[in-house]
C-alpha cells in the first residue's frame, strides 16, 4: 500500500467477527525509528500510523522510502486445538488439521508501506547569510570578460516537484542591477543598469519552481562589494 508522509492512517482495521478474542502484538518494523516505531498496533486488530516522515534519516538509503511492519496474531484457537502431528492417521473431519501449516503462517502477517512525498520542507540556503562578495570595478571589467557576481545555492529535503527551486531576487532599490539565473543560482550584473557601487539586496529560493503554493527560504542578504583598482 501506498500513502502520503506525516499522516495518521488506519493502514488495517480488521473487520467483526473475525477480530474477537484474538491478539494482535507487532513484532517488528524494517527500518525502525525511534523508541515506539512508526505504528501502533492495538489488540483488536487495528493497525495505525502516526505518521511517518519521509526525510527521516533511516531513509536516506532508499531509493523508494519504505517500511515492512511485521505483526503477530494469536486467537483461542490455538490453544483449543493442539498441534498436529505426523503421528496417527489424519483426521479430515477436523479443518484446522491439515491446514496447519497455513494457520502457523497465518500467525505473521506483513504489511509494506510506501511513503510518498509531500511539500513540507521550505528550501534552505547553504553557506554563510550574509554572502559578502567583491567585484571588480568598471576599469578592470573593461579589460575582462563580463563575469557573476556570485553563485548561490539553496536545497530542500523534499523530492521531484518538491525540491525543484527557483531564485528570485527581492524587489528593492538596486534589484534592477542584477539578474539571477532561476534554477543555477549564478547572479549576473544586469548590463543596462549595473552600477559601480556597493549594493545589499536579498534572495530567496522557492520549491515547487516558484508554483503555487510553494515554500520559501528565509532570505539571503547578499552584499556587493566593488573592488577599487588604481591603475
Ligand atoms: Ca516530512
Ligand atoms: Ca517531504
Ligand atoms: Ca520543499
Amino acid at each position: 500500500m501506498e500513502f502520503p508522509e506525516e499522516s495518521e492512517q488506519t493502514i488495517y482495521d480488521i473487520p467483526e467477527p473475525d477480530v474477537q478474542n484474538c491478539n494482535w502484538r507487532k513484532v517488528s518494523e524494517e527500518p525502525f525509528s525511534g523508541t515506539d516505531g512508526f505504528y501502533v498496533v492495538y489488540e483488536n486488530g487495528t493497525i495505525l500510523t502516526s505518521g511517518i516522515d519521509r526525510e527521516d534519516n533511516i531513509f536516506n538509503n532508499m531509493s523508494v522510502a519504505e517500511v515492512l511492519l511485521q505483526v503477530n496474531v494469536s486467537c483461542p484457537n490455538d490453544e483449543i486445538y493442539p498441534e498436529a502431528t505426523s503421528d496417527g492417521p489424519s483426521d479430515r473431519s477436523k479443518p484446522w488439521y491439515p491446514l496447519r501449516n497455513l494457520r502457523n503462517s497465518q500467525r505473521d502477517m506483513y504489511f509494506l508501506t510506501v511513503i510518498t512525498d509531500i511539500n513540507d520542507n521550505n528550501p534552505e540556503f547553504e553557506g554563510t547569510n550574509p554572502l559578502i562578495v567583491g567585484y571588480p570595478d568598471a576599469k578592470v571589467v573593461k579589460q575582462l570578460l563580463p563575469q557573476n557576481v556570485a553563485t548561490v545555492k539553496a536545497t530542500d529535503k523534499d523530492i521531484g516537484i518538491n525540491a525543484l527551486i527557483r531564485y528570485e531576487i527581492e524587489k528593492s532599490d538596486v534589484s534592477s542591477w542584477f539578474v539571477i539565473h532561476p534554477h543555477t543560482g549564478v547572479i549576473y550584473p544586469n548590463e543596462n543598469h549595473f552600477q559601480f557601487k556597493d549594493a545589499e539586496f536579498n534572495v530567496i529560493a522557492k520549491d515547487l519552481d516558484g508554483g503555487q503554493g510553494c515554500l520559501q527560504s528565509e532570505k539571503l542578504v547578499v552584499k556587493v562589494n566593488i573592488i577599487i583598482t588604481r591603475m
